[in-house]
């Protein structure tokens, strides 16, 4: 599939002849002013191509390419760790990020580092490590401002001619949310992690207010019962806006249609909420093809939730999320314990948790689930079986079903103090009725 090569920063699957020839030119540019990436002498084009188009065959590697009016202008790689090392599965390690020197001082440097570290977020990577000679001044600062910790100095990092240069090694803590703002913002502080915490989080949770959508209107189900729907505004549009005003940071968008369909059916209320939204918003029900997916993305959608597919075509799911690293996410509904889809009329033979790794695995952003026989009932969440949930997987979990009042809230708040992989919670028809004020709400999860 092609990229759209209006996007700054992106990871790259494949390489067109002229994407190649750029970022060859970029890295020949980059090992002439002495910062090559490892190389000490030009090597010439064909041993340049050989070596880009070799390391995207490598599994464990991913090539990140930065842009300047649409050319390739420099790259980074993410390795993770080999498949045996369990241990440091959380680990990912950036490596080779330049700019040529023909685009320097744009600011392409941090855009492409603050991206990245946002990719590796999403894929649940929870520490970032990096070394770099300590002849590389540009780029050390910018480690430095993007809060990287220096650890440590190796007096013999390389050798560069006839002189050996000592290197400096870098670590980041990755927290768990990935911020939305696609350009480069950068604290000055560096941050001094605890390698060790296992400390309460404080992070606040997020509220995703839910629109869920039905011929048109913004409707609440039932444990998901067509027949069992209230229609709560036939303006979808003006009810997300009034949802940014109340000051919630997310959307969570659900084609109800859709999901029983297999394919958009509420589109024109899905485009009218993004027209009249800033806010991220995340979008599931009846996305089963990469077309719709890569649509909607276009569309201006933050990230998509993958519901049924990700039981019936995991291959899918894994595709997307090397497409659209951090834009993946996975809709795990169960029915005590047992997977759902087709609008939750298809009950699997899938436990939840097996789901929740095979996800994982694919490469999802986050993971969203929810208690079937909670959601619109209003009896509080099904704390126990997310709280499993988050401590069987490293990928954030998002929390659904069943919220009826601020207790409720307030036992997830308590539940996320031991359970750093919870993200956040879907809230619905509590919002809707009124029982669920969006400030107090907002004050209880903070
Ligand atoms: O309420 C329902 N019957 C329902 C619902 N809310 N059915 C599906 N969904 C949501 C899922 C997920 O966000 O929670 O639709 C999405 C999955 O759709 P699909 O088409 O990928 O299975």
């Amino acid at each position: 599939m092609s990229m759209s090569k209006s996007k700054l920063v992106q990871r790259v699957l494949s390489l067109t002849d002229d994407d190649l020839q750029a970022l060859c030119e970029a890295a020949d540019a980059a090992i002439l002013d002495g910062g090559g990436f490892g190389w000490v002498q030009p090597q010439g084009r064909q041993v340049l191509e050989r070596y880009f188009k070799g390391l995207l065959l490598v599994p464990e590697r991913m090539l990140f390419v930065v842009r300047l009016k649409g050319e390739i202008v420099g790259c980074a790689q993410l390795v993770r760790a080999p498949r045996n090392n369990e241990c440091q599965a959380m680990c990912i390690t950036l490596m080779h990020l330049f700019v040529a020197p023909y685009a320097r001082n744009r600011g392409l440097g941090g855009a492409l580092l603050h991206e990245v570290e946002n990719a590796a977020r999403s894929m649940g990577f929870r520490v970032m490590n990096m070394d770099v000679p300590d002849t590389q001044t540009a780029a050390i600062s910018l480690f430095q401002k993007a809060g990287f910790l220096h650890w440590g100095t190796h007096p013999h990092f390389a050798r560069m001619g006839d002189q050996t240069v000592s290197g400096l090694f870098f670590t980041k803590l990755l927290d768990t949310v990935r911020s939305p703002l696609v350009e480069p913002s950068f604290s000055s502080q560096a941050e001094t992690p605890d390698m060790t915490a296992s400390s309460p989080s404080s992070r606040p949770l997020t509220l995703y207010p839910a629109i869920d959508l039905k011929d048109g209107a913004c409707v609440r189900l039932r444990r998901g019962e067509m027949e069992d729907a209230t229609v709560y505004s036939d303006d979808p549009a003006a009810q997300a806006r009034a949802w940014c005003d109340a000051g919630f940071k997310w959307l969570h968008a659900v084609d109800l249609n859709g999901a029983f369909a297999g394919q958009s059916a509420n589109a024109p209320a899905v485009q009218a909420i993004l027209n009249a939204t800033t806010v991220p918003m995340q979008l599931g029900g009846g996305l089963r093809d990469m077309k719709a997916i890569a649509s909607w993305l276009e569309a201006g959608v933050t990230r998509v939730i993958l519901g049924s597919v990700a039981v019936k075509n995991p291959a899918l799911v894994r595709e997307a999320c090397r497409i659209f690293p951090g834009q993946i996410v996975a809709g795990i509904d169960a029915r005590s314990g047992h997977v759902a889809t087709e609008g939750w009329a298809e009950v699997s033979d899938m436990q939840a948790t097996e789901l929740a790794l095979r996800m994982q695995e694919a490469g999802v952003a986050a993971i969203i689930f929810t208690e079937i026989s909670r959601d619109g009932m209003l009896d509080g969440l099904d704390i126990d079986q997310t709280v499993a949930l988050a401590n069987t997987v490293s990928v954030p979990v998002i929390a659904s079903g069943g919220v009826g009042n601020l207790d409720h809230l307030a036992a997830l708040r308590k539940a996320a103090d031991d359970t750093p992989g919870l993200e956040g919670v879907i809230v619905g028809r509590a919002l809707y009725d009124g029982r669920v004020s969006p400030d107090e709400a907002l004050k209880v999860l903070a």
